[in-house]
Formats: structure tokens, sequence, C-alpha cells
């Protein structure tokens, strides 16, 4: 055994231990998406206010993410800072954790990692941009997310705008159902499709309220079935999406420049984001940036739906 004494995983923000001490509501936020999913120096920016727009719902912000072996549930502006230069931060998935854990890494957190530790940590309410999922070659890379099983076994409300349309949507959609995730529409009866707010999918439950969210949150609870999560499907504004015929042109080149390259494993996400950006002039960004200040917002109207039930 190692002789030191190992921090607590994951590390609280101050903040954050008093916040779940007093029952007032908290929200994760992931760091994928500011160290791989967004372009510098823009993503300190967003980092930064999103974590602006949990407090201003009167929720306390927890972005999770490991610096030089340690995980953290709320990061300093110094930890944020080493997250979004990017240089030397790898992409971890919860299988990533003990890994880096072990050999003192610094990496930002997928939704797989970051429920995990969020959970972890006693977090219910996890806001983020959009889900991992099937991707679109499944059938010869194998490739699917961990998102998807690791939220099959974590207690934890993931608010997210759907799974982007680089993936294969229906067939995410039936992993969920299969590994019986729970999903519900927020004011949708269709899934949404990340910079689009519809994806043509059919969701089977809708709710309008956030109440209504942590009503689900408690029956789950009550249930005490299979310690799954429960993702909530939140739609970008109309007004905000990306224009869907320009959605559907940039996404056929992008996804065949990726076979092109012959890239793969999780270089895949990466690539085809910032392919789009590219290719739509930035208004890919702006519609990725509308929709996840939404899922911001409204996980912060939800942990503070569920705390005001505790
Ligand atoms: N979707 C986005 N932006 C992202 C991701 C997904 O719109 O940055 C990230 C999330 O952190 C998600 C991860 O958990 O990609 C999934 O990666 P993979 O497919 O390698 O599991
Ligand atoms: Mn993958």
């Amino acid at each position: 055994m190692p002789q030191h004494t190992a921090p607590e995983v994951p590390v609280l923000s101050e903040e954050v231990r008093e916040a779940l001490a007093a029952r007032r509501p908290v929200v994760a936020l992931e760091s994928t998406i500011i160290a791989h999913g967004l372009p510098r120096p823009r993503n300190l920016a967003v980092g930064l206010e999103l974590e602006e727009l949990v407090r201003e719902q009167g929720a306390v912000p927890a972005t999770v993410a490991v610096v030089d072996g340690v995980a953290y549930a709320g990061l300093d502006k110094a930890r944020l800072e080493r997250i979004a230069a990017g240089e030397g931060v790898r992409k971890l998935g919860h299988r990533d954790l003990a890994p880096a854990l072990a050999t003192g890494a610094t990496g930002a957190t997928t939704v797989s990692a970051t429920a995990f530790l969020a959970a972890r940590a006693g977090l219910r309410v996890f806001a983020t941009g959009g889900l991992g999922g099937v991707h679109r070659e499944f059938a010869q890379t194998q490739d699917e997310s961990a998102d998807l099983s690791l939220l099959a076994r974590t207690r934890i409300t993931v608010v997210c705008a759907g799974v982007k349309s680089i993936l294969d949507v229906p067939a995410t959609l039936q992993r969920l159902e299969t590994l019986g995730v729970g999903v519900v529409g927020f004011g949708t009866r269709t899934f949404p499709g990340f910079y689009l707010a519809d994806s043509g999918e059919p969701v089977d439950w809708t709710v309008e309220r956030p109440e209504a969210v942590a009503d689900m949150m408690a029956a789950q609870d009550a249930l005490a079935g299979p310690e799954s999560a429960l993702v909530v499907a939140n739609p970008v504004p109309v007004s905000e999406q990306l224009d869907p015929r320009l959605h559907d042109r940039v996404l056929a080149e992008a996804l065949a420049e990726c076979r092109e390259r012959g890239i793969t494993g999780q270089a895949v996400t990466p690539f085809l984001l910032e392919f789009l950006v590219r290719a739509t002039g930035g208004s890919s960004l702006e519609a990725n940036l509308a929709a996840v200040r939404g899922n911001v917002r409204l996980g912060a109207r939800i942990a503070g739906a569920w705390a005001a039930l505790a």
C-alpha cells in the first residue's frame, strides 16, 4: 500500500462542500467540452460563463476534472485554466480515472467520468452539451461511448441537448432503452438533435417544469431499482439552432473527411466537431454554446427543485 494519505475522490471545493452539507443546489459540469470540445481561447471564457450561469440560478457549480492526479469537483480558476490550456490535458473516460490518478496525469472528464465522480461526491444533477453515443460506423468499429453503460449504473440526472448528429441517433436511443436509462424530453415530444432542436426521433416522456423532473428523481429513489441515470433532453431554442440545411450538408462532408483520413477512437468526436465549426463559419459553435447554456440553466433549476424536495 502507498504510504502517503490518499486525497478524497473527488476533492470538493469549499463552496461545493458547504452547499452539499446544507443541502443547497449543486450542479456538476463536465470538462471535456472545455478542453476538447471548444476552440481556445474561447473555451476558458465559456467554462467561467457556465459556472456563472449556475450561480445566477441560485446553485453552486462543480466543474469536474483531474489535475496532477487529483480528481476535483469544483475547480479554482488556476485549475480551470490548466484544463482550458489543453497542453497535455488528456480526455478521461470512466475507465481512465484509475490510471490518471495513479500516474499523476491531468485530464478533462467526459460524461462517463464526470457522472461517476459527481455521483461519488453525492451530487445528483449534471449538465453537459451532448452525450456520447453509438457511432455511425458501429458495425465495423464497435465504437459506442462508455457514457451509455456508465449511465445505466449511476444514479444521476444528466441534462443534455441530445447527442450530436455525428453519431447514430436512433441507435443511441435504442441502446439507452436496452440499458434501462430513462429519457425524458423537457418541453418536447421528440429527442433534440443537439445543433438542431429536433432530431425527429420520438421520446416517450415529456415534462414541462423542473419540479416534474425532481418528482421523477424522487420516484426513481423510491423504486430502489437498478442505480440508473435519468437523461433530461433539452432542445436548443429553434431561434438559436444551426440552419438544418447547412447542418445536413456539412455533416455529410465531415463524415466523409473522417473516413478518408482514417480517424478512429477518441479522436473522432473532436475531429468532427472542429470540422463542423470551420465548415459552418462558426455557426455550429454558436448553436453548440446556446445548447450548453440552456442545459446548464435548466440543470441549476432542476437542482433547485431537487433541493426543495429534500
Ligand atoms: N458531445 C459534445 N461535446 C463533447 C462531448 C460530447 O457535444 O465534448 C464529449 C463528452 O465529454 C462526452 C464525450 O462524454 O465527448 C464522449 O466521448 P467518447 O465518444 O470518446 O466516449
Ligand atoms: Mn468512442
